[in-house]
């Protein structure tokens, strides 16, 4: 019989930090992105530890600069250092070059280097052993996302007993796209090592399961409901759908203060008697934002009464900038803002506004709570955590949601937004008008209910849910850092 877990346990590839080089050398500000959203929450005060790598050079100095940055956080961040060939093959190469566009279902952006593979079980190896390291037999390792899919099959060849999750925070393909991998086996069975394995949605865990029989024709499946157990030859493994959610509380609070409210009716009143369409992504391929300006433009040639009454505001977060891919991507975006622009700008109106940058949090919500509709078509997601956070700070419920068929989130709010096929330009550019014309009564009336299915589902149902799944335990039992861990320090 196991001891029962007294801590937390979170593994990811990259800490919850972004290391910049300042005027003074390097520094530290929290990092963004899904993850870090929708994990800092929940560590926070509660004794938790993290591992990853810092984003940084392997013989970064990290230990004063990690010292605040952990105080801050309220959790241990301990750091896995990476050669710049690790970061190269597996971090580039193997995550960002193989899985990234297979699982987002671009398979023809792959690139299978059986280098990459060679790298990516090497750092495997070494997340294992420091989390080993870090770790004892009470404790619950909860592995994030798809850089770290070995990682359990790796603590068992190191002969190391732990208790193991995994969350895929991205999408798992179908079949006849997942079993074009070189790999495919190995992973699959890298994946059976976990004691509970957690997906998106139902659709990717069927996904999932539906590979298993291609690697094996003894499977069976015992349980009902989002969490079943898969059993296949002499493996046992917890196979459930947990769609991840965001601190609504926490953005509906901070979208009503003063300072947010200020700011979204000072960058309004810039754009006087127009409806403000909103987009905001991390730069990437998977986002559909070259689409979404087509849609945009399509639209405004098609429906003529949309301009000079429309102002389409496209937020993108660099991301990857190291990577061609992306900064193609980049050059194109840039040609197709100019191109857009440089057709319909008269006096007083220009269509696109495009912030190639991060936003601090209260212009991010400002840009929320001021939008009249959200543009949100990823031509693949996970979940999409922009689309609830909108949602979270639309606090007038004047807003429309245009939601992608293929976000992980359209399974829960597809019959309040208006629905699209990312890659459809003129379907996209239908909606954008729907949008444009729909009356108070119904815009609020959807809204609301919007708000509600994201209020009832946020972060801590997601946590909870996961954690009663894995150790049958919710986040009560993990007291806040002053009862039972009063020293917060970083170790390396
Ligand atoms: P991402 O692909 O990063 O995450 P998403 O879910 O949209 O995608 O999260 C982006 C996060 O970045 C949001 O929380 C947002 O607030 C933040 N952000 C966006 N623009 C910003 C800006 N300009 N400035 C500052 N912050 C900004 C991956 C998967 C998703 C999955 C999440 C969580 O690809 O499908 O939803 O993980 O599991």
């Amino acid at each position: 019989m196991k001891e029962p877990v007294t801590r937390i346990i979170a593994v990811s590839n990259r800490l919850p930090i972004h290391l910049v080089h300042g005027p003074d050398g390097l520094e530290i500000k929290p990092g963004e992105g899904g993850l870090v959203t929708a994990l800092a929450p929940v560590f926070r005060n509660r004794g938790g530890v993290w591992i990853g790598w810092s984003g940084g050079s392997d013989d970064d100095d990290l230990a004063g600069l990690l010292e605040p940055a952990s105080r801050e956080a309220g959790y241990r961040l301990y750091p896995v250092p990476l050669s710049v060939d690790e970061v190269c093959d597996y971090y580039y190469g193997f995550s960002n070059e193989v899985i990234w566009p297979l699982f987002h279902d671009l398979q023809t952006r792959c690139n299978f280097k059986p280098r990459y593979w060679q790298q990516y079980l090497n750092v495997n190896r070494k997340f294992a052993e420091i989390t080993t390291k870090h770790s004892a037999e009470t404790d619950y390792i909860w592995v994030h996302d798809y850089h770290l899919m070995y990682m359990a099959k790796s603590l068992r060849e190191l002969g190391v007993e732990r208790n193991t999750g995994f969350f895929l925070h991205i999408p798992f393909p179908p079949a006849d796209i997942f079993m074009k991998l070189p790999w495919r086996a190995h992973i699959l069975r890298a994946l059976l090592e976990y004691e509970l394995v957690g997906f998106q949605t139902m659709r990717d865990r069927k996904n999932f399961i539906q590979c298993l029989r291609y690697i094996s024709s003894d499977i069976r499946i015992s349980g009902r409901g989002s969490v079943v157990t898969v059993i296949v030859g002499d493996k046992r493994v917890r196979v459930g759908a947990f769609p991840i959610s965001i601190d609504y509380d926490a953005f509906a609070r901070d979208a009503e203060s003063k300072e947010v409210a200020d700011l979204a009716w000072y960058l309004h009143e810039a754009l006087p008697n127009r409806q403000v369409i909103l987009g905001v992504d991390r730069l990437d391929y998977t986002k559909g934002i070259p689409e979404r300006l087509e849609a945009f433009k399509d639209a405004l040639s098609r429906f003529p009464e949309l301009q000079g009454k429309t102002t389409l505001v496209q937020v993108v977060v660099p991301s990857r900038e190291e990577v061609p891919e992306y900064q193609t991507l980049r050059a194109e975006l840039y040609r197709l803002v100019g191109e857009i622009n440089g057709q319909f700008t008269r006096s007083g109106w220009v269509p696109i506004h495009y912030l190639y940058r991060s936003l601090d949090r209260s212009e991010l919500l400002a840009y929320y709570r001021l939008a009249e509709i959200a543009l949100i078509t990823p031509l693949k997601d996970g979940m999409n955590l922009v689309a609830k956070e909108y949602c979270a700070c639309n606090l007038e419920e004047n807003g429309v949601l245009i939601l992608s068929e293929f976000a992980g989130v359209a399974a829960h709010l597809h019959r309040n937004a208006i629905m699209v096929n990312p890659y459809d330009v003129e379907g996209m550019s239908n909606a954008i008008r729907e949008a444009f014309h729909m009356d108070r009564t119904e815009r609020h009336n959807r809204m609301h209910k919007l708000r509600e299915i994201v209020h009832h589902r946020d972060i801590f149902w997601w946590v909870n849910n996961f954690l009663e799944a894995a150790i049958a335990k919710d986040l009560r039992a993990f007291p806040a850092l002053e009862e039972y861990m009063p020293d917060i320090t970083i170790g390396i």
